[in-house]
């Protein structure tokens, strides 16, 4: 793998026209003939020749205009096909053949096979292993596509656009052909054949066109599509209603397959899914997956416009299609469900994901500049981080121009590859207003650290507000430049009441938010009549951290009045912080851990306040994780001490609230039969809050045996489930239920996960041994990357005491299992391997023994180009 640089972009020397590619299937064997139409590019030099992407790739034939070429003519590698003494001006054809074996792909990356159906998986560099091509996202073309097959064994034979049509052929064998008009790149194409069962749905566009709507799964699972059905019919609707966006085609399909890289992949019209975000149904799915399921739907049929209809110019810009449809993806499930408990919940996963990201070996800006392996930058700074940087769009335009600088982005774009820059530019058109500095946000790295201070003067009624920002220093960008950062704001008064903050001087302020630009900058509020507190960062408008001492006695009013929601949540963690910090650090010196009562009052009182939804009050009671400790910690980290830190706090919380915990526990119950909307979903997390601060209070693992033994649907059986195995490892109720639970589903691989998973994460010293048996299990398959995933990923993202033992075992057999996974799968390797980028923050005995792990797996002669290139940084 070479390093490439945006710097270094420059368009084809040759224009595609058009594709059509014929595919005879065979599970080892399949013969791919790819006829190509191009042209050379106005200019561009005679003696340029066409340069063609391969991976892996042997070439079976080469005509020019249906005629051979002669070997002089050409070059082929693996890697790529050269031809030269191509045309001056007029088009030509050239037919390239190639054999591939989709049986042997274990890499699931280019066309293979998952339990006996052919798919595929092109992007970012995956339709190079299918035949040789321009495997850039900046050359589009319109696809014909022909597919032929054993007539008995592939009775559905897809691809992308509309079905032309198809029929029955000689000797068992049959075909299908399909055109897709929208011009793509090649990263967008698919194919699936296979012997599939179908559910049909409709739609009716808002300008009254019928859309077909297909979900493929495996026979027997029909029944567990409705969700997934719903979810994309209510997609459909709402980018029309909130982004003008039509669907372009008769036909809309989902496959669901069940081994698959990613969560989803938007081909256009074809979308390929893992099968874990589209199956569902009471019994084997939780809440949180028909949430995933909801939002991913939505993602990968957004992507439609963002992404499709106007893609990327180069692989640096992927922001550009994924920032902008996460953003577009949270903003319909915040409209589907509750916007605030939604921002909880994206926020909580900003920081546990991208911030250490962006604080470790790995940070990258949201734009890169350079790649080795651009699988690896399909990362949470790219989408979640992505999304923020769109979120922050709408925030400093305001609604009204940020909708007119999408329909703009689609009205000038449609149908083009761009950039970052031709993106920003149409909010810029529409507002006026110079976007240069906010632009920092997609070429500095690193979290921004704001400090605040204020100070309140009764005489002269004045509030004055310092901020001071800080970029800190991350790969490659030891220099940062002050950023412009809107943050959302609120002067709470005494009485609860928000003050009037209008009349203000020392920067720009529009409605309720404030623009730092400068390093550092002092807003004076006048007229204010006594001492507010400040709510700062409401909504978590900005990305960014905040340092800030605010008085318990503050962030509890904060708690108590903000009119915003996500900020009484915050005030509430930001109070919960510093006692979680303070046990940690206590129970590592052996000290007795103490918990301030005015946290546990403040928790107490949102979390029994029956106005505010059970969504909301499971948020409040969900404390920061023991990785959210550890980063405010900010290093030295002693993940052990922080385990029992944090578990004696909410021991002292559970004390203290018993009662309450009891009434929630048998209030929050269903009135009717399972259903997965919000508000239900609400009630079950903020049942199982209390049942885990019961299990505390009590000591006993009886009540969530009964809760297991009494759970009617999977979210709360796995719930009772996990609370057995990861409080009380060693009771007989946690072994039996484990075992009934194995045995009751043993035939769904989805809830098998589960079971791998939940196990893979119960904390302690023996988990480690826990996981070796379970890799022995004849139900692990490392072929799988679901199962890997959920045993070995989960033990290495989620267990951090179990994983981050002080003798490096924990580091070492995950070194062997990255070896071990790599030859097959390197994309899935080089993923489960960031779970080690924190390692620098650890302790110095630990974190020696991951270095030496990590350079283990450095040393090793025959890693893939993904591998090698997320080890080598984390260990720069
Ligand atoms: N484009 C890769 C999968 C996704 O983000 O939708
Ligand atoms: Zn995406």
């Amino acid at each position: 793998g070479q390093i490439v640089h945006l710097a270094d972009y420059r368009p084809t020397d040759f224009v595609l026209e058009r594709v059509d590619l014929t595919f005879e299937l065979d599970p080892t064997n399949t013969k791919v003939d790819a006829r190509l139409i191009f042209h050379r590019r106005e200019g561009v030099d005679l003696s340029a020749p066409l340069v063609l992407d391969g991976d892996e790739l042997a070439l079976s034939g080469l005509l020019f205009d249906q005629k051979d070429v002669p070997a002089s003519q050409y070059d082929a590698t693996p890697e790529s096909l050269i031809i030269r003494d191509l045309p001056a001006e007029a088009p030509f054809e050239i037919t390239i053949t190639t054999h591939i074996n989709p049986e042997a792909n274990t890499q699931l990356m280019g066309l293979y096979r998952t339990n006996g159906i052919y798919c595929t998986q092109c992007e970012a560099e995956g339709f190079r292993r299918i035949t040789y091509f321009p495997d850039r996202p900046d050359v589009l073309a319109p696809y014909t596509i022909t597919i032929i097959g054993d007539k008995a064994a592939n009775p559905v034979m897809l691809s992308n656009g509309n079905f032309l049509g198809g029929a029955g052929y000689d000797e068992g064998r049959a075909f299908a052909a399909w055109f897709d008009p929208h011009p793509k790149p090649s990263y967008l194409f698919a194919l699936v054949a296979g012997d599939l069962a179908v559910v049909e749905d409709t739609f009716v566009t808002m300008s009254e066109r019928e859309v077909t709507l297909k979900i493929y799964v495996e026979h027997g699972n029909e029944s567990r599509t409705a969700y997934a059905m719903d979810a994309l019919k209510r997609s459909m609707k709402w980018d029309e209603e909130r982004f003008g966006r039509e669907y372009d085609l008769d036909i809309f399909m989902i496959v669901a397959v069940s081994d698959f890289n990613m969560g989803a992949m938007e081909n256009k019209g074809l979308n390929v899914f893992n099968d874990k975000y589209v199956l569902a149904d009471p019994e084997t799915a939780t809440d949180q997956d028909y949430a995933n399921i909801e939002a991913i739907i939505a993602h990968e049929y957004f992507h439609n416009w963002t992404g499709n209809r106007i893609t990327c110019r180069d692989w640096f810009q992927l922001c550009l299609k994924e920032g902008l449809t996460v953003y577009r993806d949270h903003e319909f499930s915040a409209d589907q469900r509750s916007r605030p408990v939604k921002r909880i919940a994206e926020v909580r996963h900003l920081r546990s994901d991208q911030f250490p990201e962006d604080g470790g070996p790995l940070a990258h800006p949201v734009r890169p500049t350079t790649y080795r392996e651009i699988n690896n930058f399909y990362t949470t700074t790219v989408y979640q981080k992505g999304s923020e940087v769109t979120g922050m769009i709408a925030t400093l335009l305001g609604m009204d121009d940020f909708k007119a600088g999408m329909d703009l982005y689609f009205e000038r774009h449609d149908g083009q590859a761009v950039t970052v820059e031709d993106y920003v530019k149409c909010f810029e058109d529409v507002s006026g207003r110079d976007l240069a500095q906010f632009s920092l946000w997609y070429s500095q790295a690193g979290t921004p650290l704001v400090n605040v201070s204020t100070e309140y003067d009764q005489t002269s009624a004045t509030f004055k507000l310092s901020l001071e920002q800080m970029v800190p220093a991350t790969p490659g960008q030891p220099d940062k430049q002050p950023m412009h950062i809107p943050l959302s704001f609120a002067l709470i008064l005494d009485n609860g009441a928000i003050a009037d903050a209008t009349s203000v001087k020392g920067g720009e302020v529009t409605g309720d938010v404030l623009h730092l630009t400068d390093r550092r900058q002092t807003f004076t509020f006048t007229g204010i009549a006594s001492r507010p507190v400040l709510s700062l960062n409401r909504s978590f408008s900005a990305p960014v951290n905040i340092a800030f001492t605010q008085t318990p006695a503050d962030l509890a009013h904060i708690a108590r009045h903000d009119t915003d929601l996500f900020s009484r949540w915050q005030a509430l963690t930001d109070l919960a912080i510093p006692n979680l910090t303070k046990a940690a650090r206590d129970a590592r010196e052996g000290h007795e851990v103490t918990c301030d009562p005015a946290l546990i009052a403040a928790l107490l009182e949102a979390a029994g306040d029956d106005t505010l939804e059970p969504a909301f009050r499971a948020q409040v009671l969900a404390l920061p994780s023991e990785a959210d400790i550890g980063r405010e910690l900010g290093g030295n980290n002693d993940p052990e001490a922080i385990h029992t830190g944090r578990n004696a706090v909410l021991k002292l919380i559970a004390d203290a609230g018993e009662d309450l915990f009891k009434r929630l526990f048998s209030d929050m119950k269903a009135d009717s039969a399972y259903s997965p909307d919000a508000e239900s979903a609400g009630k079950r997390a903020l049942k199982a809050a209390a049942l885990t601060y019961l299990a505390y209070a009590e000591n006993s693992p009886q009540r969530a045996a009964e809760a297991f033994g009494a759970a009617d649907n999977m979210t709360e059986l796995s719930q009772a489930l996990t609370l057995l195995a990861h409080r009380f490892p060693e009771a007989s109720e946690t072994t039996g239920a484990l075992a009934s639970f194995l045995t009751r589903f043993d035939a769904n691989p989805l809830v098998i996960d589960k079971w791998f998973s939940l196990q893979a994460t119960m904390p302690g010293e023996d988990a480690l041994a826990r996981v070796k048996a379970l890799i022995d299990h004849p139900r692990y398959n490392a072929g799988n990357p679901n199962r890997v995933r959920a045993l070995v990923g989960m033990y290495a993202f989620s267990n951090p005491t179990g994983f981050n033992r002080r003798d490096g075992e924990g580091y070492r057999f995950l070194a062997g299992q990255i070896l071990e996974i790599d030859p097959k799968n390197p994309q899935l390797a080089a993923r489960i391997l960031t779970s080690m980028r924190s390692w620098r923050s650890l302790e110095p005995t630990r974190a020696d023994q991951a270095r030496d792990a990590l350079m283990t797996i450095e040393r090793s002669p025959s890693l893939s180009t993904d591998v090698r290139d997320i080890v080598e940084r984390m260990l720069k």
